[in-house]
Protein backbone atom coordinates (compact mmCIF):
# COMPACT_ATOMS: atom_id res chain seq x y z
CA UNK A 1 0.00 0.00 0.00
CA UNK A 2 1.29 3.42 -0.95
CA UNK A 3 1.05 6.12 1.96
CA UNK A 4 0.31 8.76 -0.88
CA UNK A 5 -3.07 6.61 -1.77
CA UNK A 6 -3.93 5.47 1.76
CA UNK A 7 -6.51 6.49 3.67
CA UNK A 8 -4.52 7.17 7.09
CA UNK A 9 -6.04 10.39 9.32
CA UNK A 10 -3.04 10.51 11.58
CA UNK A 11 -2.75 13.24 14.38
CA UNK A 12 -0.37 14.78 15.70
CA UNK A 13 -2.03 16.22 19.14
CA UNK A 14 -3.04 14.19 21.94
CA UNK A 15 -6.83 14.29 21.98
CA UNK A 16 -9.13 15.75 25.18
CA UNK A 17 -11.31 12.95 25.34
CA UNK A 18 -9.37 10.02 25.38
CA UNK A 19 -8.45 9.01 29.05
CA UNK A 20 -5.83 5.88 28.29
CA UNK A 21 -2.72 5.20 26.45
CA UNK A 22 -4.13 2.82 23.59
CA UNK A 23 -7.69 4.91 23.29
CA UNK A 24 -5.16 8.33 22.44
CA UNK A 25 -2.93 5.69 20.34
CA UNK A 26 -5.79 4.48 18.24
CA UNK A 27 -7.18 7.94 17.69
CA UNK A 28 -3.66 9.44 16.52
CA UNK A 29 -2.51 6.75 14.33
CA UNK A 30 -5.96 6.97 12.45
CA UNK A 31 -7.14 3.38 13.54
CA UNK A 32 -10.94 4.32 14.52
CA UNK A 33 -13.29 7.64 14.96
CA UNK A 34 -16.02 7.60 17.42
CA UNK A 35 -19.24 7.41 16.02
CA UNK A 36 -21.15 8.29 19.03
CA UNK A 37 -20.46 7.36 22.66
CA UNK A 38 -18.97 4.05 22.83
CA UNK A 39 -19.69 3.40 19.14
CA UNK A 40 -16.74 3.42 16.38
CA UNK A 41 -16.21 3.77 12.94
CA UNK A 42 -12.64 1.07 11.84
CA UNK A 43 -11.07 3.08 9.40
CA UNK A 44 -8.27 1.24 7.02
CA UNK A 45 -5.48 0.40 9.57
CA UNK A 46 -7.01 -0.26 12.73
CA UNK A 47 -9.79 -2.41 10.15
CA UNK A 48 -6.76 -4.57 9.44
CA UNK A 49 -5.61 -5.48 12.96
CA UNK A 50 -9.17 -6.33 13.85
CA UNK A 51 -9.10 -8.76 10.99
CA UNK A 52 -5.76 -10.51 11.89
CA UNK A 53 -7.14 -10.84 15.92
CA UNK A 54 -10.55 -12.27 14.22
CA UNK A 55 -8.59 -14.51 11.92
CA UNK A 56 -6.49 -15.95 15.18
CA UNK A 57 -9.28 -16.02 17.33
CA UNK A 58 -11.16 -18.31 14.53
CA UNK A 59 -7.65 -20.77 13.40
CA UNK A 60 -7.36 -21.14 17.10
CA UNK A 61 -10.99 -22.20 17.66
CA UNK A 62 -11.41 -24.33 14.94
CA UNK A 63 -8.40 -26.24 15.64
CA UNK A 64 -9.95 -26.98 19.32
CA UNK A 65 -12.77 -28.38 17.04
CA UNK A 66 -15.53 -25.45 17.32
CA UNK A 67 -17.26 -24.89 14.29
CA UNK A 68 -18.31 -21.09 13.03
CA UNK A 69 -21.53 -19.74 12.19
CA UNK A 70 -22.93 -16.67 12.07
CA UNK A 71 -26.07 -15.35 13.80
CA UNK A 72 -28.12 -11.97 13.48
CA UNK A 73 -27.50 -8.80 16.06
CA UNK A 74 -30.90 -8.52 15.99
CA UNK A 75 -32.41 -11.07 17.93
CA UNK A 76 -36.43 -11.78 19.03
CA UNK A 77 -37.71 -10.34 22.62
CA UNK A 78 -40.02 -13.60 22.79
CA UNK A 79 -37.04 -15.83 22.62
CA UNK A 80 -35.24 -13.96 25.86
CA UNK A 81 -38.41 -13.94 27.45
CA UNK A 82 -38.45 -17.87 27.55
CA UNK A 83 -34.98 -17.77 29.50
CA UNK A 84 -36.45 -15.37 31.77
CA UNK A 85 -33.54 -12.70 30.78
CA UNK A 86 -35.32 -10.51 28.98
CA UNK A 87 -36.62 -8.38 32.54
CA UNK A 88 -33.54 -9.28 33.94
CA UNK A 89 -31.01 -7.60 31.63
CA UNK A 90 -32.45 -4.42 32.31
CA UNK A 91 -31.01 -1.29 30.47
CA UNK A 92 -28.08 -2.74 29.46
CA UNK A 93 -30.14 -4.10 26.67
CA UNK A 94 -31.18 -1.95 23.63
CA UNK A 95 -34.49 -2.75 22.72
CA UNK A 96 -36.20 -2.16 19.55
CA UNK A 97 -39.53 -2.49 17.83
CA UNK A 98 -40.51 -3.19 14.26
CA UNK A 99 -42.88 -1.50 11.75
CA UNK A 100 -45.24 -4.27 13.30
CA UNK A 101 -45.05 -3.32 16.77
CA UNK A 102 -42.63 -6.30 17.56
CA UNK A 103 -40.40 -6.07 20.29
CA UNK A 104 -36.95 -6.82 19.28
CA UNK A 105 -33.10 -6.02 20.56
CA UNK A 106 -29.63 -6.03 19.56
CA UNK A 107 -28.18 -9.12 20.85
CA UNK A 108 -25.60 -8.66 23.84
CA UNK A 109 -25.28 -12.13 23.86
CA UNK A 110 -26.66 -15.45 22.16
CA UNK A 111 -26.91 -18.13 24.64
CA UNK A 112 -30.82 -17.98 24.14
CA UNK A 113 -30.69 -18.04 20.43
CA UNK A 114 -28.10 -20.72 19.86
CA UNK A 115 -30.03 -22.87 22.24
CA UNK A 116 -33.19 -22.32 19.58
CA UNK A 117 -30.83 -23.53 17.16
CA UNK A 118 -29.99 -26.44 18.63
CA UNK A 119 -33.10 -27.51 20.60
CA UNK A 120 -34.55 -26.93 16.66
CA UNK A 121 -32.28 -29.97 15.39
CA UNK A 122 -30.34 -32.29 18.05
CA UNK A 123 -32.87 -34.72 19.68
CA UNK A 124 -30.02 -37.19 20.84
CA UNK A 125 -26.99 -37.99 22.17
CA UNK A 126 -25.78 -39.09 19.22
CA UNK A 127 -24.94 -35.85 17.79
CA UNK A 128 -23.19 -34.76 20.78
CA UNK A 129 -20.90 -32.97 21.59
CA UNK A 130 -20.19 -29.92 19.37
CA UNK A 131 -19.02 -26.49 20.19
CA UNK A 132 -20.50 -23.48 18.07
CA UNK A 133 -18.93 -20.15 17.46
CA UNK A 134 -19.30 -16.67 15.60
CA UNK A 135 -17.55 -13.71 15.93
CA UNK A 136 -20.27 -10.95 15.65
CA UNK A 137 -21.05 -7.24 16.91
CA UNK A 138 -22.80 -7.03 20.08
CA UNK A 139 -24.57 -3.67 21.79
CA UNK A 140 -24.35 -3.29 25.08
CA UNK A 141 -25.79 0.37 26.59
CA UNK A 142 -22.98 0.35 29.45
CA UNK A 143 -23.79 3.26 31.82
CA UNK A 144 -20.38 3.97 31.24
CA UNK A 145 -18.63 3.19 27.97
CA UNK A 146 -14.77 4.53 28.33
CA UNK A 147 -11.22 3.71 27.29
CA UNK A 148 -12.77 3.98 23.68
CA UNK A 149 -12.45 0.12 22.14
CA UNK A 150 -12.06 -1.03 25.61
CA UNK A 151 -15.72 -0.77 27.26
CA UNK A 152 -17.50 0.35 24.19
CA UNK A 153 -21.12 0.05 23.79
CA UNK A 154 -21.19 -1.76 20.30
CA UNK A 155 -18.03 -4.08 20.47
CA UNK A 156 -17.22 -7.31 18.23
CA UNK A 157 -16.89 -10.41 20.32
CA UNK A 158 -16.06 -14.22 19.38
CA UNK A 159 -18.58 -16.38 21.34
CA UNK A 160 -18.90 -19.65 21.39
CA UNK A 161 -21.41 -22.13 23.17
CA UNK A 162 -20.99 -26.03 23.79
CA UNK A 163 -23.46 -28.89 23.95
CA UNK A 164 -23.24 -32.12 25.91
CA UNK A 165 -25.31 -35.47 27.65
CA UNK A 166 -23.85 -34.05 30.75
CA UNK A 167 -21.44 -32.32 33.18
CA UNK A 168 -18.26 -34.48 32.94
CA UNK A 169 -19.08 -34.43 28.91
CA UNK A 170 -19.73 -30.60 29.60
CA UNK A 171 -16.04 -30.18 31.24
CA UNK A 172 -14.10 -31.49 28.30
CA UNK A 173 -15.82 -28.86 26.40
CA UNK A 174 -14.68 -26.59 28.62
CA UNK A 175 -11.00 -27.68 28.90
CA UNK A 176 -10.96 -27.33 25.32
CA UNK A 177 -12.02 -23.64 25.40
CA UNK A 178 -9.84 -23.16 28.73
CA UNK A 179 -6.68 -24.02 26.37
CA UNK A 180 -7.21 -22.86 23.67
CA UNK A 181 -7.83 -19.30 24.82
CA UNK A 182 -4.25 -19.82 26.12
CA UNK A 183 -2.86 -20.51 22.34
CA UNK A 184 -4.83 -17.80 21.07
CA UNK A 185 -3.50 -14.88 23.68
CA UNK A 186 -0.33 -16.33 23.40
CA UNK A 187 -0.24 -16.15 19.22
CA UNK A 188 -1.55 -12.68 19.86
CA UNK A 189 1.67 -12.12 21.38
CA UNK A 190 -0.07 -11.24 25.58
CA UNK A 191 0.61 -13.05 28.28
CA UNK A 192 -2.84 -13.53 30.02
CA UNK A 193 -3.56 -15.39 33.06
CA UNK A 194 -6.82 -17.41 33.80
CA UNK A 195 -8.19 -16.30 37.03
CA UNK A 196 -11.37 -17.74 38.72
CA UNK A 197 -14.17 -15.43 38.62
CA UNK A 198 -17.35 -14.64 39.22
CA UNK A 199 -20.32 -15.45 36.65
CA UNK A 200 -22.48 -12.56 36.63
CA UNK A 201 -25.80 -11.73 33.80
CA UNK A 202 -24.39 -15.19 31.83
CA UNK A 203 -25.03 -17.53 35.21
CA UNK A 204 -23.40 -20.74 36.32
CA UNK A 205 -21.15 -22.13 39.10
CA UNK A 206 -17.64 -22.37 36.93
CA UNK A 207 -16.17 -19.54 35.20
CA UNK A 208 -12.55 -18.23 34.28
CA UNK A 209 -11.58 -14.56 33.33
CA UNK A 210 -8.54 -14.21 31.11
CA UNK A 211 -6.96 -11.38 31.99
CA UNK A 212 -3.50 -9.58 30.59
CA UNK A 213 -1.94 -7.26 33.18
CA UNK A 214 -2.60 -3.58 32.58
CA UNK A 215 -2.11 -0.66 34.78
CA UNK A 216 -4.93 0.73 33.42
CA UNK A 217 -7.12 -2.83 33.65
CA UNK A 218 -10.60 -2.32 35.14
CA UNK A 219 -10.09 -5.99 36.80
CA UNK A 220 -8.38 -6.48 40.04
CA UNK A 221 -5.62 -9.36 40.36
CA UNK A 222 -4.57 -11.24 42.50
CA UNK A 223 -2.23 -14.29 41.71
CA UNK A 224 0.84 -16.41 42.16
CA UNK A 225 3.90 -14.83 39.99
CA UNK A 226 4.95 -18.46 38.61
CA UNK A 227 1.93 -18.33 36.48
CA UNK A 228 3.19 -15.28 34.50
CA UNK A 229 5.97 -17.74 33.59
CA UNK A 230 5.21 -20.36 30.91
CA UNK A 231 5.89 -20.84 27.28
CA UNK A 232 2.18 -21.87 26.04
CA UNK A 233 2.99 -22.56 22.79
CA UNK A 234 5.85 -24.37 23.07
CA UNK A 235 4.38 -27.95 23.16
CA UNK A 236 1.18 -28.84 20.96
CA UNK A 237 -1.61 -29.76 21.94
CA UNK A 238 -3.89 -32.82 21.05
CA UNK A 239 -7.67 -31.58 21.99
CA UNK A 240 -9.09 -35.08 22.05
CA UNK A 241 -6.12 -36.08 24.65
CA UNK A 242 -5.87 -35.35 28.06
CA UNK A 243 -6.83 -31.76 28.85
CA UNK A 244 -7.03 -32.10 32.31
CA UNK A 245 -3.21 -32.11 33.16
CA UNK A 246 -2.86 -28.76 31.37
CA UNK A 247 -6.38 -26.98 32.93
CA UNK A 248 -4.63 -28.09 36.46
CA UNK A 249 -1.11 -27.01 36.06
CA UNK A 250 -3.12 -23.55 34.81
CA UNK A 251 -5.33 -23.38 37.80
CA UNK A 252 -2.98 -25.12 40.46
CA UNK A 253 -2.40 -21.38 42.05
CA UNK A 254 -4.39 -18.93 43.77
CA UNK A 255 -5.41 -16.87 41.14
CA UNK A 256 -8.16 -14.43 41.23
CA UNK A 257 -10.19 -11.37 40.25
CA UNK A 258 -11.36 -9.00 42.87
CA UNK A 259 -14.45 -10.15 43.18
CA UNK A 260 -13.05 -13.76 43.80
CA UNK A 261 -10.42 -12.44 46.32
CA UNK A 262 -10.28 -13.87 49.78
CA UNK A 263 -6.85 -12.04 51.57
CA UNK A 264 -6.77 -14.42 54.10
CA UNK A 265 -6.35 -17.63 51.49
CA UNK A 266 -3.95 -15.07 49.46
CA UNK A 267 -1.59 -14.50 51.77
CA UNK A 268 -1.71 -18.29 53.06
CA UNK A 269 -1.18 -19.84 49.90
CA UNK A 270 1.03 -17.42 48.05
CA UNK A 271 4.54 -17.05 49.49
CA UNK A 272 5.64 -13.14 49.78
CA UNK A 273 7.90 -12.74 47.22
CA UNK A 274 5.67 -14.77 44.93
CA UNK A 275 2.26 -12.69 45.03
CA UNK A 276 1.16 -10.37 42.59
CA UNK A 277 -1.55 -7.45 43.20
CA UNK A 278 -1.97 -6.04 40.05
CA UNK A 279 -4.72 -4.50 37.34
CA UNK A 280 -5.86 -6.35 34.74
CA UNK A 281 -7.83 -6.20 31.34
CA UNK A 282 -10.21 -9.22 30.80
CA UNK A 283 -9.78 -10.12 27.09
CA UNK A 284 -12.20 -13.50 27.84
CA UNK A 285 -14.25 -15.21 29.90
CA UNK A 286 -15.63 -18.56 29.93
CA UNK A 287 -18.42 -20.10 31.60
CA UNK A 288 -20.27 -23.50 32.53
CA UNK A 289 -23.86 -23.21 33.20
CA UNK A 290 -25.51 -26.41 32.78
CA UNK A 291 -29.04 -26.75 31.88
CA UNK A 292 -29.26 -22.73 32.63
CA UNK A 293 -30.65 -22.22 29.30
CA UNK A 294 -31.29 -25.67 28.01
CA UNK A 295 -34.15 -26.36 30.79
CA UNK A 296 -36.05 -23.36 30.69
CA UNK A 297 -36.33 -23.33 26.27
CA UNK A 298 -36.46 -27.00 26.18
CA UNK A 299 -33.30 -28.13 24.54
CA UNK A 300 -33.75 -32.23 25.80
CA UNK A 301 -32.02 -35.15 23.53
CA UNK A 302 -32.52 -38.84 24.37
CA UNK A 303 -29.75 -40.61 26.46
CA UNK A 304 -28.74 -43.93 25.56
CA UNK A 305 -31.47 -45.35 27.42
CA UNK A 306 -33.96 -43.57 25.90
CA UNK A 307 -34.60 -40.76 28.75
CA UNK A 308 -34.82 -37.26 27.90
CA UNK A 309 -32.07 -34.72 29.60
CA UNK A 310 -31.75 -31.17 28.66
CA UNK A 311 -28.49 -30.07 27.45
CA UNK A 312 -25.66 -29.28 29.71
CA UNK A 313 -23.62 -25.70 28.21
CA UNK A 314 -21.06 -23.55 28.61
CA UNK A 315 -20.79 -19.94 26.71
CA UNK A 316 -17.00 -18.83 25.84
CA UNK A 317 -16.23 -15.29 24.81
CA UNK A 318 -13.43 -13.06 23.62
CA UNK A 319 -13.56 -9.53 23.36
CA UNK A 320 -12.22 -9.15 19.89
CA UNK A 321 -12.27 -5.64 19.57
CA UNK A 322 -11.42 -4.74 23.19
CA UNK A 323 -8.20 -6.52 22.08
CA UNK A 324 -6.96 -3.91 20.11
CA UNK A 325 -6.79 -1.55 22.65
CA UNK A 326 -5.49 -4.25 24.76
CA UNK A 327 -2.79 -5.54 22.85
CA UNK A 328 -1.57 -1.78 22.94
CA UNK A 329 -1.60 -1.42 26.57
CA UNK A 330 0.46 -4.36 26.47
CA UNK A 331 2.85 -2.94 23.95
CA UNK A 332 3.70 0.71 23.54
CA UNK A 333 6.11 3.44 24.20
CA UNK A 334 6.07 7.18 24.33
CA UNK A 335 6.43 7.30 20.83
CA UNK A 336 3.75 5.03 19.75
CA UNK A 337 2.31 1.67 18.78
CA UNK A 338 4.55 -1.49 18.75
CA UNK A 339 2.65 -4.45 17.39
CA UNK A 340 3.70 -7.71 17.57
CA UNK A 341 4.08 -9.14 14.59
CA UNK A 342 1.40 -11.59 14.10
CA UNK A 343 -1.52 -8.36 14.37
CA UNK A 344 0.54 -6.06 12.75
CA UNK A 345 -1.52 -3.88 10.30
CA UNK A 346 1.70 -4.16 7.81
CA UNK A 347 4.87 -6.03 8.74
CA UNK A 348 7.04 -3.32 7.17
CA UNK A 349 6.93 0.07 6.94
CA UNK A 350 8.95 1.32 3.88
CA UNK A 351 10.42 5.16 3.85
CA UNK A 352 11.93 6.78 0.75
CA UNK A 353 13.74 9.54 2.55
CA UNK A 354 13.91 11.52 -0.37
CA UNK A 355 11.04 11.22 -2.75
CA UNK A 356 11.70 12.58 -6.33
CA UNK A 357 15.42 11.22 -5.78
CA UNK A 358 16.04 8.94 -8.87
CA UNK A 359 18.21 6.64 -7.08
CA UNK A 360 15.85 6.70 -4.09
CA UNK A 361 12.44 6.39 -5.92
CA UNK A 362 14.02 3.30 -8.34
CA UNK A 363 15.14 1.21 -5.43
CA UNK A 364 11.96 2.08 -3.02
CA UNK A 365 10.09 0.85 -6.02
CA UNK A 366 11.66 -2.33 -6.74
CA UNK A 367 11.81 -3.14 -2.95
CA UNK A 368 8.36 -2.51 -2.61
CA UNK A 369 7.37 -4.49 -5.63
CA UNK A 370 9.38 -7.55 -3.98
CA UNK A 371 8.08 -7.60 -0.82
CA UNK A 372 5.03 -7.31 -1.98
CA UNK A 373 5.19 -9.78 -4.80
CA UNK A 374 6.50 -11.86 -1.64
CA UNK A 375 3.01 -11.49 -0.32
CA UNK A 376 5.04 -9.24 2.71
CA UNK A 377 2.73 -6.69 3.13
CA UNK A 378 4.07 -3.14 3.26
CA UNK A 379 3.29 0.32 3.88
CA UNK A 380 5.44 2.20 1.65
CA UNK A 381 5.87 6.09 2.57
CA UNK A 382 6.39 7.84 -1.36
CA UNK A 383 4.66 11.24 0.15
CA UNK A 384 7.42 14.36 0.45
CA UNK A 385 6.94 14.91 3.96
CA UNK A 386 10.29 15.49 5.77
CA UNK A 387 12.27 12.75 7.40
CA UNK A 388 11.42 13.42 10.37
CA UNK A 389 7.67 13.49 10.22
CA UNK A 390 8.22 10.37 8.18
CA UNK A 391 9.74 8.61 11.35
CA UNK A 392 7.59 10.05 13.59
CA UNK A 393 4.42 8.58 11.41
CA UNK A 394 6.00 5.23 11.42
CA UNK A 395 6.69 5.51 15.05
CA UNK A 396 3.46 6.01 15.92
CA UNK A 397 2.13 3.44 13.67
CA UNK A 398 3.77 1.20 14.89
CA UNK A 399 4.48 -1.74 12.60
CA UNK A 400 7.77 -4.11 13.12
CA UNK A 401 10.14 -3.01 11.01
CA UNK A 402 11.08 0.16 9.13
CA UNK A 403 13.03 -0.19 5.78
CA UNK A 404 15.04 3.21 5.18
CA UNK A 405 16.42 4.35 2.07
CA UNK A 406 18.02 7.72 1.59
CA UNK A 407 20.28 9.36 -0.65
CA UNK A 408 23.72 8.69 1.77
CA UNK A 409 23.16 5.05 1.98
CA UNK A 410 22.30 4.71 -1.58
CA UNK A 411 25.69 6.10 -2.17
CA UNK A 412 27.54 3.05 0.20
CA UNK A 413 25.04 0.67 -1.22
CA UNK A 414 23.12 0.11 2.07
CA UNK A 415 19.31 0.69 3.30
CA UNK A 416 18.48 1.21 6.78
CA UNK A 417 16.81 -1.73 8.94
CA UNK A 418 15.04 -1.03 12.31
CA UNK A 419 13.63 -3.10 14.50
CA UNK A 420 10.20 -1.01 16.14
CA UNK A 421 10.30 -3.10 19.29
CA UNK A 422 14.23 -2.56 20.05
CA UNK A 423 14.84 0.37 18.14
CA UNK A 424 18.19 -1.03 16.78
CA UNK A 425 19.15 -0.10 13.70
CA UNK A 426 21.04 -1.95 11.17
CA UNK A 427 22.47 -0.92 7.59
CA UNK A 428 22.68 -3.87 5.20
CA UNK A 429 22.54 -4.43 1.60
CA UNK A 430 19.33 -4.26 -0.31
CA UNK A 431 19.57 -7.71 -0.86
CA UNK A 432 20.13 -8.84 2.77
CA UNK A 433 17.16 -6.36 4.10
CA UNK A 434 14.77 -8.54 1.67
CA UNK A 435 16.42 -12.03 2.32
CA UNK A 436 15.51 -10.73 6.26
CA UNK A 437 11.80 -9.72 5.41
CA UNK A 438 10.75 -12.29 3.33
CA UNK A 439 12.53 -15.37 5.38
N1 LIG B 1 -21.89 -15.04 26.48
C1 LIG B 1 -20.71 -14.89 27.27
C2 LIG B 1 -19.55 -15.60 26.71
S1 LIG B 1 -19.75 -16.03 25.08
C3 LIG B 1 -20.40 -13.42 27.46
O1 LIG B 1 -21.08 -12.56 26.95
N2 LIG B 1 -19.34 -13.16 28.20
S2 LIG B 1 -18.83 -11.72 28.66
O2 LIG B 1 -19.90 -10.89 29.07
O3 LIG B 1 -17.82 -11.95 29.64
O4 LIG B 1 -18.17 -11.07 27.41
C4 LIG B 1 -17.13 -11.72 26.73
C5 LIG B 1 -15.96 -10.80 26.44
O5 LIG B 1 -16.41 -9.68 25.67
C6 LIG B 1 -15.34 -10.18 27.68
O6 LIG B 1 -14.37 -11.04 28.25
C7 LIG B 1 -14.71 -8.92 27.14
O7 LIG B 1 -13.42 -9.20 26.63
C8 LIG B 1 -15.63 -8.54 25.99
N3 LIG B 1 -16.52 -7.42 26.38
C9 LIG B 1 -17.56 -7.45 27.25
N4 LIG B 1 -18.13 -6.24 27.37
C10 LIG B 1 -17.43 -5.40 26.54
C11 LIG B 1 -17.53 -4.02 26.20
N5 LIG B 1 -18.46 -3.24 26.73
N6 LIG B 1 -16.64 -3.52 25.30
C12 LIG B 1 -15.70 -4.30 24.74
N7 LIG B 1 -15.57 -5.61 25.01
C13 LIG B 1 -16.41 -6.16 25.90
Amino acid sequence: MRLSAYFLPTMKETPAEAQIVSHRLMLRAGMVRQASAGIYSWLPLGFRVLKKIEQIVREEQDRAGAQELLMPTIQAADLWRESGRYDDYGKEMLRIEDRHGREMLYGPTNEELITDIFRASVKSYRDLPRILYHIQWKFRDEVRPRFGVMRGREFLMKDGYSFDLDYEAARKSYNKMFVSYLRTFARLGLKAIPLEAETGPIGGDLSHEFIILADTGETGVFCHHDLLDYDVLAETVDYDGDLPPIVDFWTRYYARTDDKHEPEVFTAEVPEEKRVQRRGIEVGHIFYFGDKYAEPLGATVTRPDGSQTALHSGSYGIGVSRLVGGIIEASHDDDGIIWPEPVAPFKVGLINLKVGNDGCDALCEELYGTLSGASVEVLYNDRQDSPGAKFAEMDLIGLPWQLIVGPRGLKNGVVELKSRASGEREELSPESALARLTG
